[in-house]
């Protein structure tokens, strides 16, 4: 749980100096790109010298670009270590990638802002709130804090943070709180309608069919209380989608009758090895997925979490029944 103490510090860090680096975790989803975008416009329009930085060289996901991403470097940018790097959504420097405990390391000072369960508090100020539905929110608290103005740009990121993360106000952190700040959000100006279209409409017709080939590998395992699918090279290459294009199937699996836990394992793309990505999803609050996720060496939420395997598709789904029939 975040306290006003933490706040407070993580604003006197910023207000001590003039350059940042904002960064979000690689893969980045909806509340990593808001919390970014939202707390470096914030910062830019008041003045900081802000850099972007969202790591992995996957293409950024299509439904945010709106969000303004251009200016987003891939690579931590050359004047890394004359920042404090702001961390957003991240739950340990390794999320960050490859460059991620070096950057941390190597910054003038680092801000972990994150609401995530098993946050390892890597920074040098934690400002770490399990309970936040969302990092959005987070990052409005902080700005509050600075004093500073909500432009509706800024508003519009903090937004996509709380629709996304609560899984459209469906999922259990679809809190009062939730609801308060998305009203707040909307009297600054923010249009749930038009937010609702630049992020779930107008999808790419490819997506649509990876989906269909995705969900047609499904497989009820552990007497249907395990859904899992698969997205492989071939059902990319068929469709010409991108792995991001994947997001969402997983709802549809954890959505079946009887379903506790789905799963969505994402074969290697060339020079990945043999390295599987496993999205988790928990139906249930009861099942904490995060605690699958950590003995594959992964992380996450309660509901939401995921894992990589140095291995096949199989070990994958083998590692999950075992840990889902541990008694
Ligand atoms: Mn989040």
């Amino acid at each position: 749980m975040s306290s006003q103490s933490d706040i407070a510090a993580a604003a006197a860090l910023l207000r001590e100096h003039p350059r940042i680096l904002v960064a979000c975790h690689e893969s980045p989803d909806g509340d990593a790109l808001g919390s970014l975008i939202g707390v470096g416009r914030s910062l830019q329009d008041a003045g900081w010298d802000v850099a972007f930085w969202a790591p992995g060289d996957a293409p950024l996901p299509a439904d945010y670009l709106w969000l303004g991403l251009a200016d987003v470097a891939r690579p931590p940018p050359a004047d890394a270590s004359e920042r404090v790097l702001l961390a957003v959504d991240c739950g340990s420097a390794e999320r960050l990638g490859a460059d991620g405990a070096a950057t941390v390391a190597g910054a003038v000072a680092s801000l972990n802002l994150d609401h995530h369960g098993d946050n390892t508090r890597f920074a040098g100020v934690n400002l770490v709130d399990a309970a936040s539905p969302c990092a959005t929110i987070l990052v409005l608290s902080l700005l509050r804090e600075l004093g500073l103005p909500i432009s509706l740009e800024v508003a519009e990121a903090l937004y996509v943070g709380v629709v996304t993360d609560t899984g459209r106000f469906m999922y259990a952190n679809a809190t009062a709180e939730s609801h308060r700040v998305a009203a707040e959000l909307i009297e600054l100006g923010v249009d749930p309608a038009e937010i609702f279209r630049r992020i779930y409409e107008g999808k790419p017709a490819a997506r649509v069919e990876l989906m269909a080939r995705i969900l047609s590998s499904l497989e009820l395992r552990l007497d249907g209380r395990l859904a899992v699918a698969y997205v492989t090279i071939a059902d990319l290459d068929a469709t010409n989608a991108g792995e991001a294009d994947s997001e969402g199937v997983i709802d549809f699996l954890r959505s079946i009758e009887g379903v506790e836990v789905a799963a969505l394992v994402r074969a290697p793309r060339s020079g990945e090895g043999k390295v599987h990505k496993c999205s988790l999803r928990s139906a249930q609050p009861e099942i904490d997925v995060a605690r699958i996720a950590h003995v594959g060496g992964g992380g996450g939420h309660t509901l939401a979490a995921g894992f990589t395997v140095d291995g096949s598709a199989a070990d994958a789904v083998m590692l999950i029944e075992r840990e889902m029939t541990r008694a």
